[in-house]
């Protein structure tokens, strides 16, 4: 496979994990970081990166660009991830286009840079729901009550360790998020679109989503990138 190096960006609860999750089933080759979950298990760990992002994540903000690039730029170099043929996916970086420019500073002289963004498109109003009924591991697994249960209530599929509610995911704090989400949306299209390797995705459900999103994925592997 070329070596596909790409973002998934889209509102709060429109499916960036689990989208990433199926799409991997599909092409194990692909390695993925999601930024959310790296902060999430610095919370866990007590860390000193962990208890400054607590009180920014609790209030829907985003954490200041510079320190997120150098955070996701550590683990790109820790993952050895940073050369022209290994496939990744980041999922919920960049978010604001300086943070675009700096990773595009880190991937250049690498002869790594993005190849492919998908924008997941979902309308806002049926999202709500789904953060009020999401439940999460500290790997990063992602359920929801109704759309993708638990096999046992509450524990996690595979570890049986339990599941825990974000501190984010109440309806005050998802609408700043969101705003902040739509606030930083268009430089980020701009940037990208101007690369030409942007590409958007419609649908009210990931099922719908999903066939999208592979082939497109699958059609510019085949392109050669
Ligand atoms: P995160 O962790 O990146 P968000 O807000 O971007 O958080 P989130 O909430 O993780 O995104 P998602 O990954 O897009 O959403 O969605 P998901 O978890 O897959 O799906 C949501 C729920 O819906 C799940 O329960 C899922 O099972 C269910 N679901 C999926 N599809 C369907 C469907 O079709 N139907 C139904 N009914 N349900 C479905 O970032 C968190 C915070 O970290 C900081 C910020 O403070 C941010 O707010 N942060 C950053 N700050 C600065 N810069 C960055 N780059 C940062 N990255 C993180
Ligand atoms: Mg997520």
């Amino acid at each position: 496979m070329n070596p596909l190096r790409m973002i998934i960006m889209g509102a709060p609860g429109s499916g960036k994990g689990t989208l990433t999750s199926k799409l991997l089933k599909k092409l194990p080759q692909i390695h993925s970081l999601s930024s959310g979950d790296i902060l999430r298990r610095e919370m866990a760990n007590g860390s000193e990166i962990g208890k400054m992002a607590k009180s920014y994540i609790e209030r829907g903000d985003l954490l200041p660009d510079k320190f997120m690039a150098n955070l996701i730029q550590a683990e790109l170099e820790q993952q050895k991830w940073l050369d022209a043929k290994t496939s990744f996916l980041l999922d919920g970086f960049p978010r604001t286009g300086n943070q675009a420019i700096e990773l595009e500073s880190v991937l250049v002289p690498h002869n790594s840079d993005i190849n492919m963004v998908i924008e997941l498109d979902v309308p806002p109003e049926v999202i709500l729901n789904r953060i009020a009924n999401r439940w999460v591991h500290i790997s990063g697994r992602v359920y929801n009550l109704e759309y993708n249960p638990p096999k046992v209530p509450f524990k996690d599929d595979i570890t049986g360790e339990p599941l825990f509610k974000r501190p984010d995911d109440n309806p005050e704090t998802f609408k700043v998020r969101l705003d902040k989400y739509f606030a930083e949306l268009e430089p980020l299209r701009e940037y990208y679109e101007k690369k030409g390797v942007y590409v958007k995705v419609s649908g009210e459900t990931s099922d719908i989503i999903f066939p999208k999103l592979l082939s497109a994925v699958e059609a510019k592997v085949k392109s050669g990138l």
